[in-house]
């Protein structure tokens, strides 16, 4: 495989649908990517096969134990090699975006953590060391469905995991950051809604226009919706603070 995708969670079975359909089926059918779930009970010492404690200091909810999941991370990194980058999937993390998933298709092996409860006992990323990654700013219950994000997101940047009629170079942030253009197929007319003539014109030239054009107008029109609401609740679009 190009890639090995190495998933520490306490809920291996979320990952099946997932792993089981479509593209991520295909790129593991084909050897091209390879995901290897581990049960973080596994490596619970205790007689209760217990990951998590209820926070020192009080307060809601339970913590990830340092011991349990450690020694996961440090057994699953000595099945094969190289030890891969560690991944902790914990919303307090740097925002995932384009860019970071374009570098960590370069990496040969990606250990993803998943938490649930409240979090990671802090000692788990002073002595691992992960990237803390979040998928956006907004609360999850768990981990497992930002895991599921970048593989997906990385493994489709992998060289033939794509099929021929699919793309990754003409999606929405490539190399110019830019957003995707409308698509449109058949029927022509559609509820009264048709399609741009340009695009059944057959000028080649006239359709890569059209189509730079309207990606530059949704980048425009989404950078403008980005920074305006400073007023809590303001519609987009609305009047900016005096
Ligand atoms: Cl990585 N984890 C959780 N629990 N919630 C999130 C997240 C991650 N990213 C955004 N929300």
């Amino acid at each position: 495989p190009l890639i090995r995708f190495d998933v520490l969670t306490l809920f291996p079975n979320l990952f099946e649908g997932f792993l089981s359909e479509s593209i991520l089926k295909r790129a593991l059918e084909r050897n091209l990517i390879a995901v290897h779930r581990h049960d973080l009970r596994t490596w619970a010492s205790n007689k209760h096969h217990q990951v998590d404690d209820r926070p020192f200091g009080g307060g809601p909810g339970m913590v990830l134990m340092a011991p349990p999941v450690v020694e996961a991370v440090e057994a699953v990194q000595a099945l094969t090699a190289p030890p891969g980058l560690v991944l902790a999937m914990t919303p307090s993390g740097r925002r995932l975006d384009q860019e970071w998933v374009r570098r960590l298709a370069t990496q040969p092996r990606l250990i993803l953590l998943c938490g649930r409860y409240e979090g990671f006992d802090e000692r788990i990323i002073e002595l691992l060391q992960p990237k803390l990654v979040s998928i956006g700013d907004y609360v999850l219950s768990g981990g497992e469905v930002p895991a599921m994000v970048v593989i997906d997101a990385v493994s489709r940047l992998i060289p033939g995991v794509l099929g021929d009629d699919q793309s990754a170079a003409e999606d929405s942030f490539g190399p110019e950051g830019l957003l995707d253009h409308p698509h449109y197929t058949r029927p022509r007319l559609y509820r009264g809604l048709s399609v741009p003539e340009v695009l059944t014109s057959g000028n080649h030239a006239e359709i890569a226009r059209w189509r730079r054009e309207q990606a530059l107008q949704r980048t425009r029109q989404r950078f403008r919706e980005a920074v305006l609401p400073t007023i809590p609740n303001a519609p987009y679009g609305s009047a900016p603070p005096a």
